[in-house]
């Protein structure tokens, strides 16, 4: 088993890891990433923490980061307008889900943004694109909880119930592996987002979402429907009876 750090993580020289921090403890990788982002860090800065003490999940909720899992965030500088940046969160979804997969869990995608296992989460992505310098005039934060060597009441969450890689198999996995594989796939979805179409299918092969009767909570309203397909942009198609919507965020009750 090899325990994370910066040098065994430089090592994988993944594309995406050209420039490694590794912390014991942090804030938000997250935070740390947009932080060194704006400082001019290239494409390919990663930013792992052991632990987090105050974890970020969407619209200021919190994630929790105790020791064993993977928590890490990507500074990624796209070649592509800002129009697109939202392919990133299920490119990256994609990645996860075939990574897990290749570990021997049958995970699958909640849109937009959640891998579950029988209903359980197991890891979460989050994607935020940020007005900068740049020649596309932005870049884009890529954070990636995953719930690794854990016990789900590790976790302490009283709203849901939660998922772990080494619960689901039954022993621990190697970090660095995990690591390794989860940038590979990584790279490869990334690698292809002018290729959106064969993401989008690979998106519906792996996804829970589709063909399902949902409640998805936006901005403060409430829309029924039916979930029935992803536009070629990847906006979900909600068909509700007062008409059909096209969402790029929302969060299904
Ligand atoms: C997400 O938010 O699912 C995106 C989470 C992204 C976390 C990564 S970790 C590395 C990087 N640094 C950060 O600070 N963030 C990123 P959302 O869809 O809002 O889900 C948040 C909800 O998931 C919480 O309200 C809890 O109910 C639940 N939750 C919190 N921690 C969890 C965990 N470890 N496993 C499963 N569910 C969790």
């Amino acid at each position: 088993m090899s325990a994370l750090d910066r040098e065994r993580i430089a090592h994988l020289k993944s594309p995406l890891a050209r420039r490694v921090e590794f912390h014991e403890e942090i804030g938000s990788t997250q935070e740390r990433a947009r932080e060194l982002a704006r400082k001019g860090a290239p494409h390919g800065t990663l930013v792992v923490s052991k632990v987090q003490v105050g974890g970020k999940g969407r619209l200021g909720r919190s994630w929790i980061s105790p020791p064993g899992g993977l928590w890490m965030s990507l500074v990624l500088r796209p070649e592509m307008p800002a129009r697109y940046a939202a392919r990133i969160t299920q490119a990256a979804a994609v990645g996860v889900a075939k990574t897990l997969r290749e570990f021997g869990v049958e995970v699958e995608i909640k849109w937009p943004n959640d891998l579950l296992i029988r209903g359980r989460k197991i890891c979460g992505v989050l994607a935020q694109a940020i007005a900068g310098g740049d020649k596309q005039g932005y870049f884009v934060i890529l954070g990636i909880g995953l719930n690794a060597n854990l016990k789900p009441s590790d976790l302490k969450l009283a709203d849901r119930e939660a998922a772990t890689l080494s619960s689901e198999l039954g022993r621990e996995v190697d970090l660095l592996k995990l690591l390794d594989a989860l940038l590979r796939n990584l790279d490869a979805e990334l690698g292809r987002l002018d290729d959106f179409e064969k993401i989008l299918a690979d998106w519906r092969k792996l996804n829970c979402t589709l063909g399902r009767h949902v409640r998805i909570r936006r901005f403060g309203e409430i829309l029924e429907g039916e979930a029935a397909d992803l536009n070629p942009e990847g906006a979900l198609i909600l068909k509700t009876q007062s008409g059909v919507f096209e969402l790029f965020e929302g969060e299904i009750e």
